[in-house]
């Protein structure tokens, strides 16, 4: 039987149903019985690796299809409290479950006031990995809810017109219309209440931003969020326990973040459809007799394979991120797994011009002890400068007279990965020095607020006198493009019932904060996927 066939027998009942398609807030069918993880020789009729924003759009939308779904998730489950009751570490005080297998620390801010941050810890499988290539280290979160668990949770929609350049193939009035709505329902994306904002001490540092951005001539944008301001309320009036006000953000909010695993993930496992097995590294994808056979490592919490298993699929949805997937991808393609994939696999890389800077205020300027770790506005210098800068957080605890920025920057450079047979390993060739164009970009803002206010960079927070954080990314974009390496619906070439659906299909940069479009271009391929290959006999 072909595997759209089984596919389809296995989803009949749903198919036919009338709620198969609704929206993010539609009824659920079932109740979410808990079922066990993935066992050797299964057959499951969708596995799913990865289980961050692209992952978890896909469960949903099969599962609400009536398709049975396994998730597979190399990171924990987050779900459990550790010894201090709380799930997540503190920002301030990395602990084992801070860092993805490591022995130290590699904190973005490596520095303050000239001194070193990073601390040892123990070695373990926890939440962000600050994954070292040649030029760049590249941070992502690891665990049910992928980024969303670590994140901002800045929920931004590009701007319309700048749509065309970043996912040029896409119908951009059916992305307006249709797909960044769902998506940004589906998240529960919502806005600042302005008002309070304006008195809230917690915000000091984003009015002091603003402040500076106006009296230079820039455009300040207020940017949504996925945090439950309410919630924020309540932290600043003392009523409950507090998360963004208490720094957490980096390794996981305890509350108020409206991370996956409150949103797409519950309607998904709400279905009764959808199994995750967290702790389970997927290493293999290759054809089998009938549809693939599906390779996975089971692991222990201090990263030591306990089991491989081996188990097929009629469709494989690759959604391990942007490096996650195209590291499996160039690996399977060089190493005769998938051999038809095509030469687009691993390019058209980007780190979405991310780089980062502070500045140091006049004493007159504070910008409080108390900051918010969720974002909430950036400058827009755009068109004029290639620059976008959120005013993010530097929530230490102490009055530091800094202004922090992110910016995401009009970096034209792209990155390749490729499989190096010798060490075994995949390797990307992205190199520092390109990040000069978005030093460059950036500089076209804060030159000109430092000139303005009198003020100078700060050189203590990357290292000794260093001013600029070019040495890392947040955002990884690219490595299997849409369009490219893909048809224009995530479906890779040379194989039938492999997709693609996360940040891997978008070529390098988005302009802004990247999971909205991410979310939505997966709402729309699974649409289309949906329709097509599963309803329509194989
Ligand atoms: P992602 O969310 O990375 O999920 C991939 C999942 O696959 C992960 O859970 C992996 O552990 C898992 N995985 C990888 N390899 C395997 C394997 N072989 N087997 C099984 N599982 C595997 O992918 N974006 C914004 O829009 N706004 C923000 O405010 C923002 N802030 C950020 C702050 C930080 C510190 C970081 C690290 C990222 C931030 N981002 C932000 C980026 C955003 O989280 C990222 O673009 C998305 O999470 C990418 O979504 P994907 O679905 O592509």
């Amino acid at each position: 039987m072909s595997p759209s066939r089984r596919l389809l027998l296995a989803g009949t009942g749903a198919l036919l149903g009338t709620a198969a398609l609704g929206g993010p807030g539609s009824p659920t069918v079932h109740a979410a019985p808990r079922r066990p993880a993935l066992t050797n020789g299964e057959h499951v009729a969708a596995l799913v690796i990865g289980t961050g924003y692209g992952g978890s759009v896909t469960a949903l939308r099969l599962a609400r299809a009536g398709v049975d779904v396994h998730l597979v998730e190399m990171g924990m489950a987050w779900d459990t409290p550790g010894p201090d009751g709380n799930v997540f570490a503190n920002t301030t005080r990395p602990d084992h479950r801070s860092f993805w297998l490591r022995t130290r620390t590699k904190q973005p801010l490596s520095n303050f006031l000239g001194f070193p941050l990073d601390k040892d810890v123990p070695r373990h499988t926890g939440i962000l990995d600050a994954e070292e290539f040649g030029g760049i280290t590249v941070y992502q979160g690891r665990g049910v809810g992928g980024g969303s668990l670590v994140n901002g949770g800045m929920a931004v929609t590009p701007r319309r017109e700048r749509f065309g350049a970043v996912l040029p193939s896409v119908n951009a009035d059916e992305m307006y219309g249709t797909y960044y709505p769902r998506a940004n329902a589906g998240l529960g994306v919502t806005e600042v209440d302005t008002r309070w904002w304006e008195s809230a001490s917690c915000y000091q540092y984003a009015r002091v931003g603003r402040k500076h951005a106006e009296r230079s001539g820039f455009p300040f944008v207020f940017v949504p969020n996925v945090y439950d301001w309410e919630y924020m309320k309540q932290e600043l009036a003392g009523l409950v326990p507090k998360s963004a006000l208490a720094g957490e953000v980096l390794y996981g909010n305890n509350h108020g973040k409206k991370s996956l695993q409150k949103t797409y993930l519950a309607q998904a496992k709400a279905t009764g459809r959808v199994t995750v097995s967290p702790l389970h590294r997927v290493t293999s994808v290759a054809p089998a007799a009938s549809g693939y056979t599906v390779v996975v490592e089971q692991l222990d919490t201090a990263g030591a394979v306990t089991a491989t298993k081996s188990v097929t699929a009629d469709r494989v949805f690759f959604a391990a991120g942007s490096v996650g997937t195209s590291k499996l991808l160039t690996r399977l393609k060089a190493t005769g797994a998938l051999p038809r994939l095509n030469d687009e696999i691993g390019r058209g890389w980007g780190d979405n011009g991310n780089v980062m800077c502070g500045r140091a205020n006049h004493m007159w300027d504070a910008t409080g002890k108390l900051q918010s770790a969720m974002p909430t506005a950036g400058i827009d210098n755009w068109d004029a400068g290639g620059a976008f800068a959120e005013v993010a957080p530097l929530p230490t605890g102490i009055e530091t007279y800094a202004s922090f920025y992110l910016s995401i920057t009009k970096n034209p450079h792209r990155a390749r990965f490729t499989w190096n047979a010798s060490a075994g390993r995949v390797e990307l060739d992205w190199q520092t020095a390109w990040k000069q164009p978005s030093v460059d970009a950036a500089k076209t803002i804060f030159d000109k607020i430092n000139q303005k206010e009198g003020t100078i960079y700060r050189t203590d927070l990357f290292g000794a006198y260093k001013i600029w954080g070019d040495h890392l990314t947040y955002h990884p974009l690219g490595g299997a493009v849409l369009d490219r390496a893909t048809d224009n619906y995530g479906r890779l070439h040379g194989y039938t019932g492999l997709y693609v659906m996360d940040g891997s299909l978008i070529p390098g940069n988005t302009s802004v904060n990247p999971f909205v479009t991410i979310t939505a271009l997966a709402e729309r391929n699974i649409e289309r996927i949906i329709a097509d290959d599963l309803r329509r006999p194989g």
